[in-house]
């Protein structure tokens, strides 16, 4: 080998006897809430990371004890599907061991906050006693598969789902280490004789992402996907997958080598060649990603730096499979579909809003309690969407009044909150419990949102959808680089403002103001709400005007995000 210097967290994953470390012995150690730094690594890998709460950390310190560690849980659920059974468990886990929410994620998983490390090990065994696991839900593998949760899509996409489900197994890491921490499981004589025969001992260099769309609703935004497979349809069957490479949101302030990007389109593959092609463009990245430096260590740099081409050439010759070229589609928004909607067998399934994915009971708004009526009244399945919202989902006719019913009685049925913009919205977990975070996110949009709606009612643009999303960090949790308004957090109460993205998540914002508080947001989106309102063309989305009438750059790609 070469004397290039790993990434810190490479010499970690390498000494870890595929992901042990010391996990098991650091969470009997009664003299601290936290595990051994190293371990917060290869935490990850099982689904969770060790977090202290930001809102006393200052004060925990000047009284000179140490942070009030808790952990955050997130569990793997491939199309963000769940029974009914399945989500009751999941609640009962929030109200015992957790901070009584469950935080519905940005790609259709949930997560639990505040669990003490006492409890830890008795928690991932109960999500997995609800027939759910968190393996590979974090670290440096593959992540949650996402898959439309979209019910007048259904035919097509219950057949995609289960491509889902079957690649989110095929790129699972093998070792038995989860199993034996976490569940008891019984220790595997020699890690080494373990073999890991897609990653490797090392893992990839980076996480790893992997969605299905199902033209035209972009809900999984799929060009922000390390991996995107766009469902080409014909005669009502899944003929096959446009891949898409080498998306990514993250960057960092101040460093214009580092930047979102969004995925290029490989060609067309048939449905019998996902999995090979797949696992080639995992092993590529395994092999070529950049090991030394991990903001530089995504599938989207490795792209960025040897090109589609030959990115191409590698994967075909991985996987012996040829791409043709690709066929066509055309995506309409990135955004959810609310209420009542209908399938092709007759069952009725309701998008409902869930405001930054928190769901808890706040006031008369009683979003777990009611979830719970619904779940454990009526035989239903619940999908999570990739917007953080919920779909209750396989209704009959006969029940749909009986759910109306309960969303009235919680407080929870969509026209509560209906203004297009917050429908539109999303926001990152941010502060208390990232680590991360510079500025608040999903405690902070929905007041900001009250205070824009005020401006487009005024304005006559109360009823147009327009996204919004918000994040703490340049990380782009809520993939804020794709959506009209994207709110990135750069220190506290100040926001760096992209503007100019398309309303299908085609096209990435480009910079606008930076470092803006409240008053400078809507000094600078007022105007251009007013200009918007007077001059849009019939049917002009938001971000399509911005670039149209040149008040915004348009970004052709992400290196050229920084640029001007
Ligand atoms: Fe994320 C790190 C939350 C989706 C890009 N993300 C984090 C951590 C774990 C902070 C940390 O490393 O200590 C956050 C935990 C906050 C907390 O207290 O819970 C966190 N990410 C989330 C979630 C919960 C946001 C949400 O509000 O829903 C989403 C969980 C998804 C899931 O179920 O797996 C979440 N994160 C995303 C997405 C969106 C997506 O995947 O479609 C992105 C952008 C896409 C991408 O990956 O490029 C994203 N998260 C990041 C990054 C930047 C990665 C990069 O390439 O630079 C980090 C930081 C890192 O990895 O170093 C990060
Ligand atoms: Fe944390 Fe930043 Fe992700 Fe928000 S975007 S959850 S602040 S890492």
């Amino acid at each position: 080998m070469s004397d290039v210097k790993l990434s810190e967290v490479e010499d970690i994953k390498a000494a870890s006897r595929h992901l042990r470390g010391t996990i098991a012995e650091g969470l009997v150690d009664p003299l601290t809430g936290a595990i051994a730094a190293p371990d917060t690594q290869l935490s990850k890998f099982h689904g969770i990371y060790q977090q202290d709460d930001r809102d006393i950390r200052s004060e925990r310190k000047r009284q000179k004890l140490e942070p009030a560690y808790s952990f955050m849980i997130r569990a793997r659920i491939p199309g963000g599907l769940l029974t009914t059974a399945q989500w009751l468990g999941l609640d009962r886990i929030a109200t015992e061991h957790a901070n009584q929410t469950i935080r519905l994620t940005t790609r259709q998983a949930i997560q639990y906050h505040g669990v003490l490390k006492r409890k830890l090990k008795q928690t991932v065994a109960e999500i997995n006693q609800a027939t759910l696991d968190t393996i590979a839900a974090c670290g440096d593998v593959n992540r949650n598969v996402m898959s439309p949760p979209l019910p007048s899509l259904s035919s097509v996409h219950r057949e995609v789902q289960h491509y889902a489900e079957a690649l989110s197994e095929h790129l699972m890491p093998k070792s038995r280490a989860y199993h034996e921490i976490w569940l008891d499981g019984e220790k595997v004589e020699s890690s080494k004789a373990e073999v890991e025969p897609i990653y490797g001992d090392t893992y990839l260099p980076r996480k790893f992402k992997a969605a299905f769309v199902i033209p035209p609703q972009n809900d999984v935004d799929v060009f922000t996907q390390d991996l995107g497979l766009i469902t080409i349809v014909k005669d009502g069957k899944v003929a096959g997958f446009n891949v898409s490479v080498g998306g990514g949101m993250g960057m960092t302030h101040g460093e214009t080598d580092t930047f979102p990007r969004l995925g290029d389109v490989l060609g067309f593959i048939r449905p019998e060649s996902l999995n090979a092609v797949a696992e080639a463009v995992v092993t590529t990245q395994r092999d070529f990603g950049d090991r030394t430096n991990r903001k530089h260590a995504r599938l989207k740099y490795t792209i960025e730096d040897r090109g589609v081409d030959w990115f191409r050439a590698e994967v075909e010759r991985r996987s012996g499979v040829e791409f043709a070229a690709a066929e066509k589609y055309s995506l309409v928004a990135n955004g959810d579909v609310y209420g009542w909607q209908q399938d092709d067998v007759g069952s009725w399934h309701y998008g409902l809003f869930v405001e930054s994915g928190r769901v808890g009971d706040v006031g008369e708004r009683r979003l777990l309690t009611g979830l719970r009526a619904i779940a454990g009244r009526h035989d239903t399945e619940f999908r999570l969407t990739p917007n953080q919202n919920l779909i209750i989902s396989k209704v009959s006719a006969a029940n749909k009044d009986a759910i109306n019913a309960l969303l009235v009685q919680y407080g929870i049925e969509n026209s509560v909150h209906a203004s297009p913009l917050r429908l539109n919205s999303m926001a990152c977990v941010a502060f208390p419990t990232c680590g991360l975070a510079m500025a608040e996110s999903e405690r902070y949009l929905p007041t900001l949102i009250d205070k824009l709606d005020a401006s487009l009612q005024q304005l006559g643009l109360g009823k147009e959808p327009i996204t919004i999303r918000m994040t703490g960090c340049p990380n782009g949790c809520a993939r804020p680089y794709v959506a009209e308004i994207g709110l990135v957090g750069k220190g506290p109460g100040r926001y760096t403002v992209f503007l100019g993205a398309g309303f299908a998540g085609e096209r990435l914002g480009a910079p606008y103001l930076d470092n803006a508080n409240e008053e400078g947001i809507q000094d600078a989106l007022t105007p251009l709400f007013a200009n918007y309102a007077a001059d849009r063309t019939d049917g002009e989305r938001f971000g399509d005007f911005l670039i149209r009438s040149r008040a915004v750059r348009e970004v052709s790609a992400g290196r050229h995000i920084h640029d001007g």
